[in-house]
């Protein structure tokens, strides 16, 4: 992808709160990882909730049902316009979810949400989230294709008659339906006889506590199977200042063969807090 792409995809997203990128991998790809994934969909009981759904079928841990999973992550496009998005409110983003979602024949439409609302505090001075939503089947406005409410990411709502009519997510398999944390979405209704399968990948500022708990999705055993890249997304590493350590280190030496029994803490700290701090430390000397 172009850098003219990625900034003619940006300003959709800065104007309506998500843009749909048609060939974002290609169409073979991701119905091969549509196949990949028929066992844990078929595996999967329906969800429980008003919100999850009744006929709809979640898993997590997608990283440990398919090697493709990590392209998917890692695709330069989507991680290009995620760093843009969140990286001026973080020093790194992580990865917050990677969700498959069948919406089975008889599901209702989705409660309209702004993903974001899973984190308490103050919204509207940064963005919080970008998730994606990757077609495993085509999305359809029967079958329960994801729908978004353009401009409201840019207004908070005050009641559910307020939102806009939306706009169906109506797309093939290949396209890369992204959306911003703070803009109103839902799962559609599926009216058809068949499910409408898909995969959430969202990225969150790395200093949240994200949605799925990465060292318990991912334990040391099975990330330290995975590229830098990736280990980086979910969380084996600190976020400057000293957060997320372990024994006041980089959590990625839990990756190494080996662990030292004690270790000192060591700071972690931005540049322009070293630099203060030895400002501080020549003065008080
Ligand atoms: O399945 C979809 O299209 C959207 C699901 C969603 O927004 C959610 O579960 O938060
Ligand atoms: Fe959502």
């Amino acid at each position: 992808m172009t850098g003219t792409r990625l900034a003619a995809d940006l300003a959709a997203l800065d104007r309506d709160g998500f843009v749909i990128v048609p060939d974002a991998l290609p169409r073979a790809w991701i119905r091969a990882l549509d196949r990949e994934l028929a066992d844990a969909f078929a595996a999967t009981p329906y969800a429980r909730g008003d919100f999850y759904g009744h006929r709809t079928k979640r898993f997590g841990r997608l990283l440990t049902r398919a090697d493709r999973v990590q392209d998917l992550v890692l695709c330069p496009h989507i991680l290009a316009l995620a760093e843009a998005v969140l990286g001026t409110a973080c020093e790194r983003i992580q990865l917050n979810v990677a969700q498959a979602i069948a919406i089975h024949p008889g599901e209702r439409a989705q409660f309209p949400h702004a993903d974001q609302d899973m984190w308490g505090g103050v919204k509207g001075t940064h963005e919080f989230l970008l998730n994606v939503m990757w077609p495993l089947t085509t999305f359809t406005a029967n079958n329960g294709a994801t729908r978004l409410y353009p401009g409201t990411h840019r207004r908070p709502l005050q009641a559910l008659d307020d939102l806009p009519a939306p706009v169906v997510a109506a797309c093939q398999p290949g396209a890369a339906i992204c959306f911003l944390g703070s803009t109103v979405h839902g799962g559609g209704a599926n009216i058809t006889t068949r499910p409408r399968r898909g995969v959430v990948i969202g990225y969150s500022l790395g200093w949240l506590k994200p949605y799925e708990n990465p060292f318990l999705a991912y334990p040391p055993a099975v990330a330290r199977q995975f590229p830098r890249p990736l280990t980086e997304l979910l969380g084996y590493v600190q976020h400057r200042p000293n957060l997320g350590n372990f024994e006041g280190q980089c959590p990625s030496l839990l990756l190494e063969d080996t662990v030292p029994a004690a270790l000192s803490a060591v700071d972690a700290l931005r540049p322009d807090q070293a630099s203060m701090l030895a400002a501080f430390a020549r003065h008080d000397a």
